[in-house]
């Protein structure tokens, strides 16, 4: 088989990028080595910047979610007494949207089929040849039969586990790295939200974050030791530390309810340099980590593929050989900014093993100093709205 462009991994990086050079009339085959079900059972972000929601415009594909989304004008800090309300409308005139991550992937998924996109589930052991060539390919076993993609550019969006990263030689790469030691465990429930907008909350028994799907389902995360088993937290017992954890405002408001998910997700920083090797473009997780604390991964790819589209339009109708060795700083300034943020919102945010009383002290005067000045709740909107693309 032969193709433009060829692409690893169907999750929002890979459907979105598809989408976006098929509705510019460039071909292009997507591998995914799960089935589609399973890529809608996993429960990831929830909250969306304006690049996502524009991209999700421009292709038409944004009935659902301006129907079914929710705009939020800001989100809380919480210091275990206090809420610390940041008013994004106010501090910088945009919205984020709470929409799932799993309800944008089933809207791009349904789309693909009329669209004729060609998706594979179930790609089994894909692997990459000749990415620094002009011609590379790419081999995978589908229905029990060894296949190959031919193809101009392979771009990975295949996540941080996928093999497209690896496919890049250590000598011409760099990685970047900083293992946190908690998870965030969360939680997904049928019950209304205990605030309508998000409350992010650093309590002395560790951070608690309020979110939500819809106004009858709620998402919630509490960060545990990286060595927690979920076994060990029944429903009762997340309900119990949350309400702690939140405040005693938020957590009159709490609704308690069955689980419908409920799993440990661990925090990692991580950055991949370059982006681009020959005719090999990383997007999204693939290349990058950021921990969950600043809604940044699911925004971050899809600023990727916004500037991945524009390089391969350029090259593929403008022949624009320049924009494609591009991609990687482009892509790259933007990702150190987001990893920024995230960082210091999960410093600010957590309590570290290491830590003892004047580190906590110093996080409760930077909550302190953030609840009175404006500078600094715009400093936090601005980037929590998504800086430009
Ligand atoms: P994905 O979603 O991991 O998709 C990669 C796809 O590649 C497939 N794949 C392969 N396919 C073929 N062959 C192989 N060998 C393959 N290996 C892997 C996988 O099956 C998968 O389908 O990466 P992508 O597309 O780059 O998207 C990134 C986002 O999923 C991720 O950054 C976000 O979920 C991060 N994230 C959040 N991001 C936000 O912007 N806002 C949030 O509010 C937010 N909250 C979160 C989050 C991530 C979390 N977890 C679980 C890590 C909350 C949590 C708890
Ligand atoms: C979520 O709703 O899953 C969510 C929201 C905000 C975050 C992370 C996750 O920062």
């Amino acid at each position: 088989m032969k193709t433009q462009v060829a692409i690893i991994g169907a999750g929002p990086a890979g459907l979105l990028l598809a989408h976006c050079l098929k509705a510019e009339g460039i071909d292009c085959v997507v591998l995914e080595r799960q089935t589609a079900p399973y890529v809608l059972s996993r429960i990831r972000a929830g909250v969306l910047e304006e690049v996502t929601v524009g991209l999700m415009e421009r292709l038409g594909l944004d009935a659902r979610m301006k129907a079914e989304g929710l705009p939020h004008d800001g989100f809380n800090l919480a210091d275990g007494e206090r809420l610390i309300r940041i008013d994004i409308k106010a501090l910088t005139g945009r919205q984020v949207m709470v929409y799932g991550q799993t309800q944008l992937t089933r809207d791009l998924m349904e789309a693909a089929g009329p669209r004729g996109l060609e998706v594979v589930y179930a790609a089994a052991d894909v692997a990459l040849h000749d990415i620094e060539s002009d011609a590379p390919w790419v081999s995978y076993t589908s229905g029990g039969i060894r296949q190959r993609l031919d193809a101009r550019f392979i771009i990975g969006c295949d996540g941080f586990h996928g093999p497209s990263r690896k496919a890049i030689p250590a000598s011409v790469a760099r990685s970047f790295e900083r293992v946190y030691p908690f998870g965030w465990l969360g939680i997904l429930a049928d019950v209304p939200p205990c605030n309508h907008e998000l409350i992010y909350a650093n309590h002395d028994r560790g951070f608690a974050l309020a979110s939500q799907r819809s106004a009858a389902r709620s998402r919630y995360y509490i960060d545990v030791p990286v060595t927690e088993k979920v076994e060990d937290w029944s429903d009762e017992r997340i309900w119990d530390e949350l309400s702690v954890r939140l405040g005693p405002e938020a957590a009159s408001h709490i609704t308690r309810g069955p689980s419908i998910e409920k799993s440990i997700a661990p925090l990692r920083s991580f950055v991949f340099e370059p982006m681009r090797h020959g005719s090999l473009l990383l997007c999204g997780d693939a290349a990058h980590i950021v921990p969950p604390t600043g809604a940044k991964g699911l925004n971050l790819a899809a600023s990727d593929v916004h500037y991945a589209a524009g390089a391969l339009l350029a090259f593929f109708r403008r022949n624009d050989a320049d924009a494609i060795p591009g991609y990687s700083e482009k892509a790259l300034a933007r990702v150190w900014k987001a990893e920024r943020f995230s960082w210091s919102l999960t410093r600010l945010m957590h309590r570290f093993p290491e830590d003892g009383a004047f580190e906590r002290r110093m996080q409760i005067a930077e909550l302190d100093y953030i609840a009175s000045s404006e500078a600094a709740q715009r400093a936090i909107a601005e980037n929590y709205v998504g800086l430009p693309v």
